[in-house]
């Protein structure tokens, strides 16, 4: 019996790994991810699993977090065994061919390090450590990132009473019950009460200087620092073992009352470094960012007052922001927390995170938002592995390109006009438009498109404004470039600039 087991074990080893079935805990299937016009898979977050065998040590990982057919696998020197964090995390990431350039944001020495975290969402910190865990999760964008597997997955956290119950993969949606209690609601209502006042909106660039608040957000609120209040640095930690993220990266809590018919507009909580070019300094170049939001419901609601995503079930970008009719609806609820991320395990900016609160149609919503940043909070704090940090860097993750979609085709858009041009994705089955991006004056941006594929230049960012051209992507070559010049007879008229 025994020698039959030995055997066994052998056989296995010689196969694979033998952590295949602790890889399936933290993988996503790829059918999970619906939307048409995104990669399917989670940008950026690789499940690695690594064993020793007739001294070597074997690797083996999935990557950006799909279960893989054939998982990447490669083979260290013995001498990785003891090497230093830094060797040891630089022919990691060689074997894994991943690098920091995964967006058109340029400054990556401004991009943080990436983490290499142990199942239990501790941060390692020496080759050792990764030996000792086994199976280990690298996230790209240097914070711990929950897969979500697949929607309605429960995940029981572990040494408490909580469980994570994925709402959806696209965006990535969790759901905590019970994570709060009814008496902290109270409390937290109460020092919220005395010290409400109308809630801003931060401007993006676009918008225009009389921007009307009122337009997009109605609500009143107040901003409590933990300071001010035990119960919330006993939820600064209780939130920091939820989201694996230290407690140095959240803002103030901003506690939120939505009486009848109040609503917040759909918006996306992170800064995208192209729409907010006045504080990009302060994003670092928007590798400083707020990663997730954990929503907090302090009451039940009578009627409405759901958050909404409406990007979620593939849909596209919607075009009417006030619009709740569409995609996830979560529904307050005393006590249950959701978090959704804002940014993909990579750091890049996830347009899915589009929410809204809807109005208010009977009672009173209590809720208040809690950002979480992927850095900390203070510049003075330094990022770990920071000093080991190898300024990796390269073209395009080459793991990303091998799983993306065969028949790919990059497009570049040209523009060579003095004013910006909003790009759209038009689906071949719908009238509604997917906003993609802004291509700047004199600068070009380059999209992963499919042959077939039809895409708009507007005046505007919203569908309404006008057209400008189209573009329907052939079948070859793989790259195009399409020039946006002026003599493609396009006057803006002057309302539009
Ligand atoms: C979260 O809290 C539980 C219970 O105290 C503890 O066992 C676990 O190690 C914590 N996890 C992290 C990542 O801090
Ligand atoms: C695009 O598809 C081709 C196969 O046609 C594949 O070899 C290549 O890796 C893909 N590249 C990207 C960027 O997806
Ligand atoms: C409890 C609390 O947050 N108090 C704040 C109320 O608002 C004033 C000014 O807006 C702050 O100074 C208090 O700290």
């Amino acid at each position: 019996m025994v020698i039959a087991w030995l055997f066994l074990l052998q056989f296995a080893a010689a196969l694979g790994s033998p952590c295949e079935e602790r890889s399936g805990a933290w993988l996503t299937d790829r059918d999970e991810f619906l939307r048409t016009d995104e990669p399917k898979y989670l940008q950026g977050l690789h499940v690695a699993c690594f064993w020793q065998q007739d001294h070597k040590l074997l690797l083996e990982a999935h990557m950006n977090g799909v279960r893989e057919e054939k998982p990447l696998q490669a083979e260290f020197e013995s001498k990785a065994l003891n090497e230093d964090w830094r060797s040891f995390r630089k022919a990691l990431q060689s074997k894994m061919r991943f690098t920091k350039a995964t967006n058109e944001w340029g400054n990556f020495h401004l991009k943080q390090p990436f983490g290499i975290f142990a199942e239990s969402g501790h941060r390692l910190g020496s080759s050792a450590e990764v030996l000792a865990a086994g199976l280990v999760l690298i996230m790209e964008g240097g914070q711990w990132f929950w897969p979500p597997v697949r929607v309605g997955y429960l995940r029981r956290l572990q040494g408490t009473p909580y469980q994570l119950e994925t709402q959806s993969v696209q965006p990535v949606v969790f759901r905590v019950r019970g994570f709060l209690r009814e008496e902290e609601c109270e409390v937290i209502i109460a020092m919220g009460k005395s010290n409400m006042s109308e809630s801003p909106v931060v401007p993006m660039d676009i918008h225009k200087p009389d921007l009307d608040a009122k337009e997009y957000r109605t609500s009143t609120q107040a901003r409590i620092s933990s300071s001010e209040s035990p119960l919330l640095q006993e939820l600064d930690l209780r939130i920091s073992n939820l989201t694996r993220v230290p407690v140095s990266h959240n803002e103030e809590v901003q506690v939120l009352r939505y009486r009848l018919g109040e609503f917040y507009a759909a918006h996306n909580d992170n800064f995208d470094p192209e729409f907010y070019q006045t504080s990009v300094d302060y994003i670092d170049k928007g590798h400083r960012n707020r990663l997730l939001t954990v929503f907090w419901y302090l009451t039940n609601v009578e009627k409405g007052g759901e958050t909404n995503f409406p990007r979620a079930n593939a849909l596209p970008q919607p075009q009417d922001v006030h619009s709740c009719k569409d995609g996830l609806k979560v529904r307050p609820e005393v006590g249950t927390v959701v978090f959704w991320y804002s940014l993909r395990p990579n750091g890049n900016n996830d347009p899915n995170g589009l929410h809204s609160g809807c109005p208010v149609e009977d009672g009173q919503k209590w809720s208040a938002n809690y950002w979480v940043w992927n850095k900390p909070r203070s510049f003075e704090i330094s990022m770990p592995d920071a000093e080991v940090d190898d300024e990796y860097s390269g073209e395009m993750s080459v793991a990303t390109e091998e799983v993306q979609a065969a028949n790919n085709i990059t497009v570049v858009f040209d523009n060579r006009h003095s004013y910006p041009m909003y790009l759209f994705w038009k689906p071949p089955d719908r009238d509604q438009e997917a906003f993609m991006g802004v291509v700047k004056p004199k600068e070009s941006i380059s999209m992963l498109t499919f042959p077939g594929h039809v895409w708009h230049l507007r005046a505007g960012a919203d569908q309404s404004s006008q057209l400008i051209g189209a573009q329907e992507i052939n079948d070859r070559p793989s790259q195009q470039v399409f020039l946006l010049s002026p003599e493609e007879a396009y006057e803006p008229s002057a309302g539009e600039l």
